[in-house]
């Protein structure tokens, strides 16, 4: 066994994007790909310390590539000195799994695997991010800096040790550095036992509760097992689609009612369960479905928020909340309720941790399907699956009621997210320049009917640590209180994905049950007036509609 130093020269394009490096796996498969920029990270975390006295915390989601990539790392980890390396067993570790692990073992980082919602296999996508000794994804101040080093990159070093077994739970060594291959679920359901009244939970289900979790054969199936049908009783049979493939069996892990058609189609029969859950392929998202109801992320957030204090882990109430801009209002509603600060931050997990670490918000969410809180510093899908049915367990009602009681307390935002996938990059760019440019004479104009107060594209100041995030999302705020949001994904692979957000206000309880196609239609329309839409992608709708 030796270390090799191996010459190299720059890729270029590794830039993590909203949430780490995403790349088609053909790519991230040729020579020099992944160690390129995993030598780049370790060349710009390994200056903060001795790397000698680090630990280092390895997993994925299980996807495609995963395995050769979790060899690769551990013997790149040993050639640079790491002290020890945590790797979850089969190289398995949910996103927040892996959160919890660094923060539990005091970890100076991790290295995670994962491309996210993104399909996966040897046409789908991969990815890899690290995250920070709090847990949660590198500040942009890092991966910048990660960027950079990979422009001038001329050589990474590896050990040619033979392969080291993850799928037996124990320590090896590799070149002096030692390898403990550990069990993905244990810290992690630990954690969660903590937060939640497990014994409610456990009450509810031999009450006869039924529930299905779709884990979509993603990395989320081990957890839902363990914990729903293992700790709290659920029957066998709760958790579908629960073993992880390296293919995701061919499906899009993304849980909203359009790719989570299977489990929608349950909670629409006459005998649906009483409640429904899925989560993405590397375990951050979850969406929640009552028996033909489904909830939007943004009223999840604002519905967990005003009913933290069932949950143990919440019962001394929150610090503040915190959501991405093109979340809805929501959360501020309740927030101003319960007369705690809501903070508005860009797209993105990463911009929650210093708000988090500050304690300056208990509770974040994005209105993709992302919820957490500080108990890690990544979204979290089981967590949020667990405090729904806490919420479900402590007050008696079903998720239909529970929701339509919250917009009769503090209105409805009708939310709708149109989503414009893989459109030509030059195309989409032109668009959002053009808006860019309107803005200035937008306010005081109408748009089909909508008067605009304030026009602008979010710019970001950093509360706790001053740093700054420009050109985030242009929003269109109304008179009337609605908006539109335009902003181009940060995490596909092809193209460019154009994201559209409307929201409106509904304070009328008698106005609150109307189809969300249908109440967001003139904003619908006046965003395709404002941005010419339809034009400038040649798609006359969106790909999908959230
Ligand atoms: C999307 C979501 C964003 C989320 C990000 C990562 O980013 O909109 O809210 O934080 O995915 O989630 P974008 O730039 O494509 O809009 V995950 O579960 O893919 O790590
Ligand atoms: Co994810």
């Amino acid at each position: 066994m030796a270390i090799q130093t191996i010459a190299t020269q720059p890729i270029a394009g590794q830039k993590p994007g909203t949430s780490g490096l995403r790349k088609k796996t053909a790519v991230f498969s040729q020579p020099h790909y992944l160690e390129n920029f995993v030598q780049s990270v370790f060349d710009v975390v390994g200056n903060e310390g001795d790397p000698t006295a680090q630990t280092l915390v390895l997993g994925g989601d299980g996807r495609y590539h995963n395995r050769a990539a979790i060899q690769t790392i551990l013997k790149m980890a040993a050639a640079h000195g790491y002290a020890s390396v945590l790797v979850g067993r089969g190289g398995i570790l949910s996103t927040p799994a892996a959160s919890c692990v660094i923060r539990k073992r005091g970890a100076a980082g991790g290295l995670i695997l994962s491309a996210s919602h993104n399909p996966g296999g040897a046409d789908g996508d991969f990815g890899i991010k690290y995250n920070i000794a709090a847990g949660g994804p590198a500040p942009e101040s890092v991966t910048d800096a990660v960027y950079h080093r990979t422009e001038s990159i001329t050589q990474y070093r590896i050990s040619d040790a033979p392969d080291i077994d993850v799928d037996t739970i124990g320590v090896t060594q590799i070149e002096g550095m030692r390898v403990e291959v550990i069990d993905p679920v244990a810290d992690y359901a630990e954690l969660m036992a903590r937060l939640f009244d497990f014994d409610a939970i456990r009450k509810l289900f031999a009450g006869g509760f039924t529930m299905r979790f779709d884990g979509m054969h993603a990395v989320s199936g081990p957890y839902a097992h363990a914990i729903l049908e293992g700790m709290l009783g659920a029957p066998r049979g709760t958790v579908i689609n629960g073993v992880p493939l390296e293919d995701f069996g061919g499906g899009h892990p993304d849980p909203n009612p359009v790719n989570a058609a299977e489990l929608i189609g349950l909670m629409a029969q006459p005998d649906a369960p009483d409640f429904g859950a899925a989560s993405d392929g590397d375990g951050d998202r979850n969406m929640i479905v009552g028996r033909k109801f489904d909830v939007t992320p943004s009223d999840s957030l604002a519905v967990l928020a005003a009913n933290a204090t069932v949950a143990p882990g919440y019962r001394a109430g929150l610090k503040g909340i915190a959501r991405s801009m093109p979340t809805s209002r929501a959360a501020d509603k309740v927030a101003e309720a319960l007369g705690i600060a809501c903070h508005e931050t860009p797209t993105g997990w990463k911009y929650f941790g210093t708000l988090l670490d500050a304690g300056m918000a208990t509770l974040c969410g994005e209105e993709s399907y992302g919820t957490g809180s500080d108990h890690v510093r990544e979204k979290d899908g089981v967590w949020a699956v667990l405090f729904w049915l806490n919420l479900l367990a402590a007050s008696g009602k079903s998720v239909e009621e529970i929701v339509t009681a919250h917009w009769v307390r503090f209105g409805r935002h009708y939310y709708s997210r149109h989503d414009y996938e893989g459109i030509d990059a030059a195309a989409a760019n032109l668009l959002m320049d053009d808006l860019r440019i309107k803005l200035p004479a937008l306010p005081g104009a109408s748009l089909n009917g909508h008067t605009v107060e304030f026009a602008d594209d979010f710019s970001y100041t950093d509360p706790v640590d001053g740093s700054t995030a420009h050109k985030q999302g242009v929003r269109i705020i109304m008179t009337d209180g609605s908006r539109i949001v335009f902003r181009l994904s940060g995490t596909g692979t092809e193209g460019a994905t154009l994201r559209v957000y409307f929201e409106l206000y509904e304070p009328d309880a008698a106005q609150q049950r109307r189809p969300v196609q249908q109440a967001l239609a003139s904003l619908i329309a006046a965003a395709d007036s404002v941005a010419s839409i339809t034009t400038q992608t040649g798609r006359a709708s969106p790909s999908v509609i959230t």
